[in-house]
C-alpha cells in the first residue's frame, strides 16, 4: 500500500467525520516535554491532575512497542453563548468554563478517534492503534504542536491559525510511518495579554504554569479554597477563560461545528441559589453530561457559595444560612460561614454567632470567625 496516499485519504476522510484538523507526528521520544515534567514537578507546579508516570508520557514507544507515528485530532467548540441569561441582583448567575460546554468533549472526540481507527483498520487491518483524549499518558499539547496543529502560546495552549485556541485535542498512536507535518512557528512575538490577564499570576512566564495557582485547577479542588484565592474566582463554577478571552489570536473565533458541543446557557450560566441545595438526582440531570461535573456536586456548590459573595447579593443569606447550619460537609459549611460574613450586615451576626455554639468542626469554626470579624469591622 502507498502510505503517502492513505495519509491523504485519511485526512480527507477525516473532514467528513467532524474533525477540524488533522496532523501527523513521528512516535520518538519527547526529549523537550520530558524535562519540562520533570521541571514542574521539582517546583511544585503541577496540578496533581497529570499523568504520573514520566517516562511513558514521554515515550510512546512505552504505551505501544513498534509506535511509528502519531496522528492528531482538533476539534473547535463554540466561544460564545447566544441567548446568555441575564445575572439580576438578586437572581446571580456563575460561569462554567468554555471547555465545559456542550456534551462532555472526550466523548465527542473518542467518537471521532473511533471513527478514524474503523476507517484506518477497513484498510490495514494488522494495525496497531491506541487512541486517548485528555486522560491518556500522552501531552496532547506536546503531540499536538509536533504535528503541525497549532504553536504552544505564552498561556500554554495549543493555538491554531484557523480556530484559535478554542479547539480540543487528542491523538492516537500508530505502528504506521506516516509521514510527520511540520511545526507551526510561535506567533505570539511580544504580546503578552494572556500573561497579564491572568487574576492570579499563575502564568509566572510565557509558557510556565503554576498550577497550584490557576483558577482552572482551584475550581476543581474539593477542600477549603485559601482565603487569597477567593475574591479572584469571581462567579467561575468550573474552568477559567481568561488567558483565552484576553488572547488577539481568538478575537472574533466563535465556531458552532458540532451539534454535541451546543451549551445549554440555562446549564452553563446557571442560578446561584439553587445549587446551593441541588439534590444528586437534580445535579446529575442538570450536569452530568458536562466535562465539567468530573470533580462531582462539591467544588460547584462551593463555589457557587464563593460566587455569591462576589456579588455580595445579600438576598442569598437565607440559603447560605441553611448550608452552614445543615449541610453535612465542613467545606460547604465553613464557605457558607465566611460567605455570609463577606455580604452580610449586623445582622448576620446572630446566624454566625448562634452557628458558633453548635458546631464542632475546628475548621468551620474558624471560618466562622473570619465571617465573623468581616462582620464586625
Ligand atoms: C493537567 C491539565 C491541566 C492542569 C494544568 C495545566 C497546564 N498548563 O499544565 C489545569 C487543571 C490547570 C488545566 C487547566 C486547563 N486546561 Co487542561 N489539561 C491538563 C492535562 C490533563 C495534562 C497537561 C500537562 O501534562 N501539563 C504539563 C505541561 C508541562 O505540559 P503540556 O502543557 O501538556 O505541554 C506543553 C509544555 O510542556 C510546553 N513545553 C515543553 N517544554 C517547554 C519548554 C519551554 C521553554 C516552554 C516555554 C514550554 C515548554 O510545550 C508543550 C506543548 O504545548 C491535559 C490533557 C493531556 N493529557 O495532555 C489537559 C489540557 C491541556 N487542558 C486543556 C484545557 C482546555 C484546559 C483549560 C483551558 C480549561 C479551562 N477553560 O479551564 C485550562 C487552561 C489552563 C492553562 N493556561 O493551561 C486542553 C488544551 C487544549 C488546547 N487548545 O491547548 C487539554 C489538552 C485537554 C484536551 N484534550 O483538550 N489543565
Ligand atoms: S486559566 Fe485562568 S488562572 Fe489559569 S493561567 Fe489562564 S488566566 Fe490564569
Ligand atoms: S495573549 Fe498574546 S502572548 Fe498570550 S497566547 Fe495569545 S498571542 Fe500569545
Amino acid at each position: 500500500m502507498d502510505i503517502l496516499q492513505f495519509q491523504q485519504e485519511l485526512v480527507e476522510y477525516s473532514k467528513t467525520i467532524g474533525i477540524d484538523k488533522i496532523g501527523f507526528a513521528s512516535a520518538s521520544p519527547f526529549e523537550e516535554l520530558k524535562s519540562r515534567l520533570l521541571r514542574q514537578q521539582e517546583l511544585g507546579y503541577q496540578s496533581g491532575f497529570e499523568p504520573k508516570d514520566i517516562e511513558k508520557r514521554t515515550n510512546p514507544e512505552l504505551l505501544m512497542p513498534g509506535a511509528k507515528s502519531i496522528i492528531a485530532i482538533a476539534l473547535a467548540y463554540p466561544s460564545k453563548l447566544k441567548d446568555a441569561p441575564r445575572s439580576t441582583r438578586t437572581e446571580r448567575r456563575g460561569m462554567f468554563a468554555r471547555a465545559s460546554w456542550g456534551e462532555d468533549y472526550h466523548h465527542v472526540l473518542r467518537d471521532r478517534l473511533q471513527k478514524l481507527e474503523s476507517y484506518i483498520l477497513e484498510k490495514l487491518p494488522d494495525a496497531k492503534l491506541q487512541s486517548m483524549v485528555d486522560t491518556g499518558e500522552l501531552s496532547d499539547r506536546a503531540v499536538a504542536e509536533r504535528a503541525g496543529i497549532g504553536w504552544s502560546g505564552k498561556n500554554c495552549a495549543i493555538i491554531t491559525p484557523e480556530f484559535g485556541s478554542y479547539v480540543y485535542l487528542g491523538e492516537m498512536i500508530t505502528n504506521i510511518p506516516f509521514a510527520p507535518d511540520t511545526p507551526i512557528e510561535d506567533q505570539c512575538g511580544s504580546c503578552r495579554a494572556c500573561l497579564d490577564a491572568c487574576p492570579t499570576g499563575a502564568l509566572v512566564q510565557g509558557g510556565q504554569i503554576n498550577a497550584q495557582r490557576c483558577v482552572s485547577f482551584l475550581t476543581q479542588t474539593k477542600d477549603f479554597l485559601p482565603e487569597e484565592f477567593r475574591t479572584k474566582i469571581g462567579n467561575r463554577l468550573y474552568g477559567c477563560d481568561s488567558c483565552q478571552t484576553a488572547c488577539p489570536k481568538n478575537k472574533g473565533i466563535d465556531f458552532h461545528f458540532h451539534e454535541e458541543m451546543e451549551p445549554n446557557p440555562e446549564v452553563v450560566k446557571p442560578l446561584l441559589k439553587p445549587i446551593l441545595s441541588i439534590s444528586n438526582r437534580e445535579f446529575k440531570e442538570t450536569f452530568g453530561s458536562l466535562s465539567g461535573s468530573w470533580r462531582g456536586k462539591k467544588p460547584l456548590q462551593r463555589n457557587a457559595i464563593i460566587a455569591l459573595s462576589h456579588f455580595k447579593d445579600i438576598s442569598a443569606i437565607p440559603e447560605l444560612t441553611t448550608v452552614l447550619k445543615e449541610d453535612p460537609r465542613p467545606v460547604l459549611r465553613g464557605t457558607a460561614a465566611w460567605a455570609i460574613g463577606k455580604i452580610g450586615d449586623k445582622s448576620a451576626l446572630s446566624i454566625l454567632e448562634e452557628a458558633r455554639l453548635k458546631e464542632k468542626d475546628e475548621q468551620v469554626l474558624q471560618e466562622i470567625e473570619k465571617g465573623l470579624n468581616m462582620l464586625n469591622n
